[in-house]
């Protein structure tokens, strides 16, 4: 049986193709970085956002009119897997990501959750088999249930935490059984509301002690995907602890986590933290800890996370950008943590959302690399920074020098007069000029 009769195959079709289930950007095969945009780019499907999101709001039930509506429970979960593996084949897309909760209904019952898990797993290594499509990353749902309200690693709870341990320790296993490429920890509800009734010196030391018992688990079994950690400055919780990059850093240098990690870094959860998504890819980048990207984007006129699908080209351009320097994302890729609106409603929407987003990604990849080519920026920045190249200011970054030196200098200077323009609009200007020119040939 076929859940999505009006599309067949989604082809790249190029620029002047009006076909809105074709691709005009996003060519599989195009060489980029000595490899293809597909190897490259390696773009991935959520399953929550596409098979179990049904579109609700705090404010209204779900509006997605999905062709397993009329069924329940593991029927549902079933009929999802067999959805999903016709999308995924139809959109011809390398990767899916998925939290254990999206595929299989839980249960109050631990025991009861772990085998309608192993059922749908074995459903969906058996998809696996005869589908190009792979598991870029599993995860554990750790912050739906009412059982986590006060957080998971980080609750006030010991049975709490052995819960969580319980539910990671599954999570291993099945990335394992299916050959995930990456295992994710996004905090979920690990942070807190009020210090009033809070230890955070004993929540951290627990997040850190659970991170180390994954990580010697994994080793356990032979599960040697990439950890990644996802920073989330809030929502669900008020504070949440992997609060962005910069933070998560921090955290994993003060525990003896740092080589374990990488970063799994989200648009709108960069903007929700108030910086740019370039800010957190280039943090991650320059520190040697760019892992994965949940690509999606916010809106500039709501505070919460919105997870749009990303159309917007600077922000393509500019995270490409970054992803390119970082000579790609290795393990890692392109996963669309992102959903139709709620007015978006039809199948059909699904496909235009993920056309969209590659699309956007490839032009964003295209101009990017021009901009890498010409080294438009970095030549720019290069002489931006000359001063460190000879004189004082070679001595400085070869640590030849000293407080007194540096004194003697500044005291014999004079005036300063050599600052340069930082030249901010005509860049601007510039980036402009590539993002028309790369998309027409
Ligand atoms: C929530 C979020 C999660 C993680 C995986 O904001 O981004 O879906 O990506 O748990
Ligand atoms: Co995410």
């Amino acid at each position: 049986m076929s859940y999505f009769k009006n599309v067949s195959q989604v082809k790249y079709e190029g620029p002047n193709s009006n076909n809105p289930f074709a691709f005009k950007y996003y060519n599989p095969e195009e060489q980029i970085n000595g490899q293809s945009m597909e190897e490259f780019m390696r773009f991935a499907v959520s399953y929550w956002h596409t098979f179990t999101g049904e579109g609700a709001d705090p404010f209204g039930a779900g509006t997605a009119v999905r062709p397993y509506d009329h069924l329940k429970g593991m029927d549902l979960a079933k009929a999802r897997v067999e959805a999903s593996f016709e999308f995924f084949e139809k959109l011809d897309v390398p990767f899916f990501c998925f939290h254990d909760f999206d595929v299989a209904p839980e249960a109050d019952n631990l025991s009861e959750t772990f085998k309608n898990l192993d059922e749908i797993v074995a459903m969906i290594k058996d998809y696996m088999k005869t589908s190009k499509t792979k598991l870029l990353w599993n995860t554990a749902n750790m912050f739906t249930h009412p059982r986590w309200t006060f957080g998971a690693a980080t609750a006030p709870n010991a049975d709490v935490f052995a819960y969580a341990a319980a539910k990671v320790k599954k999570g291993l296993e099945i990335g394992k059984e299916l050959g995930s490429e990456n295992y994710v920890f996004w905090g979920g509800r690990e942070g807190y509301e009020t210090l009033l009734n809070t230890d955070m010196k004993l929540e951290l030391d627990n997040l850190a002690r659970f991170f180390h018992m994954a990580k010697d688990y994994a080793k356990e079994i032979g599960f040697d995907a990439q950890f990644l950690i996802e920073p989330k400055p809030k929502e669900p919780t008020k504070h949440q602890y992997d609060f962005d990059v910069a933070t998560g850093l921090a955290f994993l240098h003060q525990y003896g986590l740092q080589d374990v990690f990488k970063f799994n870094i989200e648009a709108n959860h960069a903007t929700l933290a108030g910086h740019t998504f370039e800010h957190e890819l280039h943090l991650a980048r320059i520190n040697g800890m760019l892992g994965s990207v949940d690509a999606n984007q916010g809106d500039t006129l709501l505070g919460w996370d919105t997870d749009e699908f990303p159309t917007d080209l600077y922000s393509t351009t500019l995270a490409m950008y970054e992803i390119i320097k970082n000579n790609g994302l290795g393990t890692g890729g392109l996963n669309f943590d992102a959903k139709v609106r709620r007015g978006s409603f039809d199948t059909d929407d699904l496909f235009h959302a993920h056309i969209a987003g590659m699309d956007s990604f490839a032009i964003g990849t295209k101009v990017a690399k021009r901009l890498l080519e010409d080294k438009v920026l970095e030549d720019f920045i290069a002489d931006r920074y000359k001063s460190y190249t000879e004189g004082i200011g070679k001595d400085i970054v070869e640590g030849n020098t000293d407080f007194h030196k540096l004194s003697a200098h500044a005291l014999e200077m004079g005036t300063i007069t050599n600052n340069k323009s930082g030249r901010q609009e005509n860049l601007r200007a510039i980036l402009n000029k590539y993002l028309l020119e790369a998309t027409q040939g």
